[in-house]
């Protein structure tokens, strides 16, 4: 297979994902659509060619790990997980739904997959620092700890104590993904809390920074490499992204964050999904 024929199935797989959320989110009545859409395309870059996993064995001992700090954004990953084989899609319509193993922010000891619990915002980080010092300590090579976090997720303490604790151990088995999309909950990221300059902040503590389009998926692919090829430093991705990708009339705008399709709304996104994989298809015929 070629790299381009390959780039355009993971493209597909992440329209199939965005097309997931949607169906997901209008069904269960509630949730987050704008960051989820958004990180489509790392979550696809993760699960289907960087990470080391085995959906059929989802506690096999040399698995990667994934850390979702910025729990609000699960849909994304309920519905690369089902796409990937670890549970049926069709639960995806349980999200939200009391009992159901697909809680509106994700709780690790209901879904085998799910690596940490969150919702609080801030946390995941320092548990990734935590993963990665045992691996370390274990002398497990191979594996390596992915923490995705929001960019208002920023505002939190907690992060910056464990970026001041991920380089002083020289953790170069972590990589943190920061989903800089510019939004959060109230508005624009840098109306509530100004966050630039942001690379210089994460290089001022002592991280490799790259800065990448989030959106592009052999982009993502091709930094999430070369974060695991730099051994000198953790590795701090900041991947700017469009919140509400794929769906016209949410992206870019922050009343989406937490607000999910209305029937009419969902019919409409999920047009222009179909719309969307025709153009990926066309492109390379
Ligand atoms: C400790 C904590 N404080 C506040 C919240 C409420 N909250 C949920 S999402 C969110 C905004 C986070 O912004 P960002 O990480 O950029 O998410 P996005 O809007 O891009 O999805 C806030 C403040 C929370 N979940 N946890
Ligand atoms: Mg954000």
């Amino acid at each position: 297979m070629s790299n381009t024929q390959s780039i355009i199935q993971l493209e597909e797989k992440a329209v199939n994902i965005r097309e997931s959320i949607i169906r997901m989110l209008e069904h269960a009545g509630s949730g987050h659509s704008a960051g989820p859409l958004g990180l489509a395309d790392i979550f696809t870059a993760l699960y289907f060619d960087v990470m080391r996993i085995d959906p059929k064995n989802p506690t096999w001992e040399e698995r990667d790990i994934l850390l979702l700090s910025n729990g609000h954004c699960v849909p994304v990953q309920y519905a690369t997980m089902a796409e990937a084989g670890y549970f049926p899609k069709s639960e995806l319509l349980t999200l939200r739904k009391f009992g159901s193993r697909l809680q509106g922010h994700p709780e690790r000891l209901k879904l085998p997959g799910l690596e940490n619990t969150s919702g609080p915002l801030g946390s995941g980080l320092s548990q990734g620092c935590g993963i990665a010092l045992g691996m370390r300590l274990d002398k497990q090579k191979q594996r390596h700890v992915y923490v995705v976090t929001g960019d208002g997720e920023l505002n939190e303490g907690n992060i910056w104590e464990a970026a001041m604790f991920a380089p002083k151990y020289n953790l170069n088995n972590l990589t943190v993904i920061v989903d800089r999309n510019n939004i959060q909950i109230d508005g624009p990221t840098e109306v509530v809390m100004p966050l630039e300059d942001l690379k210089k902040k994460w290089e001022s503590f002592g991280w490799h920074v790259l800065e990448i389009d989030g959106n592009d998926i052999e982009t993502v692919i091709d930094a999430l490499t070369m974060a695991k090829a730099i051994v000198e430093k953790p590795v701090c991705i900041i991947a700017y992204t469009i919140p509400g990708k794929g769906v016209d009339f949410m992206e870019q705008d922050y009343h989406w964050h937490g607000v999910p399709p209305n029937h009419e709304q969902a019919k409409q996104a999920l047009h222009e999904l179909r719309t969307l994989r025709g153009k990926i298809r066309g492109e390379h015929e």
